[in-house]
């Protein structure tokens, strides 16, 4: 009996770990965009786009029709400049140097479907997918 309440109690502290520990994590990354707001970071090295951190070559991007996106571009490609376009939903970037960075504040489309990300000067090889639901 007494051993069981001991374990109740475990479970319960343990929870509330865990809900604190989400709490603080969605302050944490919910800082730099205003609520409501999707954002991406999005880095170009050896001609292709990656997310920040991952190594899927030009990913999938995934949004929701008429969500407000805040698109974080980085260029870390040597000597080559790049852009980000999306040319159906007339976003676009200016052109990057090497290390440059510019931040893109769009809202998608109304409208459900899938469209392509580009970068103009290498669209050839450097796009990938805009899935939007
Ligand atoms: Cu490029």
């Amino acid at each position: 009996m007494e051993h069981a309440r001991v374990r109740h109690w475990a479970v319960i502290g343990v929870v509330m770990i865990a809900i604190l520990g989400g709490v603080l994590l969605m302050a944490k990354s919910g800082t730099s965009a205003p609520a409501g707001t999707r954002e991406l970071h999005l880095v170009v090295r050896d001609m292709t786009f990656f997310m920040a951190g991952e190594d899927t070559p030009n990913p999938t991007l995934r949004f929701r029709a008429g969500e407000q996106v805040r698109l974080v571009l980085r260029n870390e490609d040597t000597g080559m400049q790049h852009d980000f376009t999306v040319g159906s939903w007339r976003v676009a970037s200016p052109p990057l140097d090497a290390r440059q960075e510019t931040v893109l504040e769009f809202r998608v489309p109304e409208r459900r479907g899938t469209d392509t990300y580009s970068c103009r000067p290498h669209a050839q090889m450097m796009y990938g997918t805009i899935e939007v639901e």
